[in-house]
């Protein structure tokens, strides 16, 4: 197909049903929950009664099958809004993802399919305290008991850790192998020796359940690997090539929320007798911050192209969710310098955009393990 920059009618409307909802649902108590650092619940019973949430389920598991460029529209629109609330979204994704990628479809059927059903979500637990870039050398432990994995050890800094219907556990089998002794194991919240911890005082996406998770001798049916010994590391590779592009968009809404408001202050806010707008200094900001946002959603908008056209894509994702994440924190940074002393407040809503968003050059793989990603790419023969 040629090159066509517009949405299909049915994306326009999910793209005017995520701003409405961004409006109306998540605007008004972002910053309270943020001060809070509360879980805000009614975000996924709403998102869920008006089809926002977990929308690549497929079909077959009696989801709505939607592809990346639908997670893409409504990450960027749910991100305007707040971060901390579109990562409990997207953290679930990420959860679902793995199902997809290693999981047999009555696996897809079985694990997924109540989250269709009333309002839930899951996890991807891979980071550990002392593992996070260096995901294969992980520390948890999953050993084959007859018909049962047992596993022991603790996974650090999940999004819906411990709130999630179930968690998708990376953890070798024998750590010499490194990546190849991996598996990645369904757990289902409630499993007896499964407990969390909640992460509390973190800079920014307060509204976000992070928890640290700890495994004691949790047993689950062997039936709940996802493909075979050793596939773990690979499944978690492939997950990421996918879910680092909603952490784009989400990126995308930030920058584009930091434009916006910056204009409009700019309109407004005088100094030496006229809008600060009218000066030179301010309005290279906001070109600066035009073009990041616009390059940005181009970057991200591609990598959901090549994932919904089943193309390679693993460089092209580590590059929309690297530059889009350093564009917005960027753009949150001249926000609040074009806000001066206001910006610096939680008055107004740029401050937090900042906080919100220095995550986004940190989680699904540090902006540093993303230009490592693109370089090994381009070195490769
Ligand atoms: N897709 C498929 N397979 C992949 C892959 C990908 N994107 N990346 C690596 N693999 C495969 C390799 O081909 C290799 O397989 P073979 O041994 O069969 O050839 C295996 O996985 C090991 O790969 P590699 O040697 O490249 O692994 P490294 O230990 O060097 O790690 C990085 C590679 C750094 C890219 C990886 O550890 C990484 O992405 N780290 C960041 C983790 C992360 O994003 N954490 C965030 C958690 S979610 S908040």
């Amino acid at each position: 197909m040629s090159i066509n920059f517009s949405l299909s009618s049915e994306q326009q409307q999910l793209q005017a049903l995520a701003k409405e909802f961004t409006q109306k649902e998540v605007i008004p108590i972002a910053a309270d929950y943020d001060r809070r650092e509360a879980y805000p619940e009614q975000i996924l019973e709403k998102a869920f009664e008006i089809g926002l949430s977990n929308i690549i389920i497929p079909e077959q598991a009696g989801g709505l099958g939607l592809g990346m460029l639908e997670e893409v529209i409504i990450g960027e629109e749910i991100g305007y809004g707040c971060m901390g609330m579109y990562t409990i979204l997207m953290a679930s994704e990420l959860g679902i993802t793995p199902i997809l990628v290693g999981g047999t479809a009555e696996q897809q059927k079985r694990f997924l399919e109540p989250l269709t059903q009333r309002p839930g979500l899951a996890s991807f637990a891979l980071s550990e305290a002392g593992n996070g870039s260096d995901a294969g050398a992980m520390r948890t432990k999953a050993v084959l008991e007859g018909d049962e994995w047992v596993i022991n050890g603790t996974k650090m800094w999940i999004s819906n850790g411990g709130i999630a219907e179930f968690a998708v556990v990376f953890a070798s089998v024998d750590y010499a192998l490194k990546a190849k002794g991996t598996v990645a194991i369904v757990v289902p919240k409630g499993a007896a020796g499964f407990s969390h911890n909640k992460i509390h005082h973190k800079m920014g996406q307060r509204a976000t359940y992070t928890a640290e998770l700890v495994f004691e001798d949790v047993r689950v049916p062997k039936e709940n690997i996802l493909g075979c010994i050793g596939d773990g590391f690979k499944i978690a590779m492939k997950t990421l090539d996918k879910t680092r592009i909603p952490v784009a968009a989400g990126s995308v809404g930030i920058a584009r929320r930091a434009l916006e408001e910056s204009v409009k202050y700019a309109k407004t806010r005088e100094a030496f007798g006229k809008p600060i707008g009218d000066f030179q200094m301010i309005q290279h900001k906001l070109a600066n911050m035009y073009m990041g946002l616009e390059t940005a959603r181009l970057a991200t908008y591609k990598a959901a192209w090549l994932v919904d056209n089943h193309q390679p894509h693993s460089m092209e994702a580590a590059l929309a969710k690297c530059y889009a994440s350093d564009v917005a924190f960027d753009a949150a940074n001249e926000a609040i310098q074009v806000h001066g002393g206001f910006g610096y407040v939680g008055e107004y809503p740029v401050e937090k955009l900042l906080r919100d968003v220095k995550l986004n050059q940190i989680y699904e793989g540090t902006n540093e393990i993303q230009r490592v990603i693109m370089a090994r790419g381009l070195l490769k023969d």
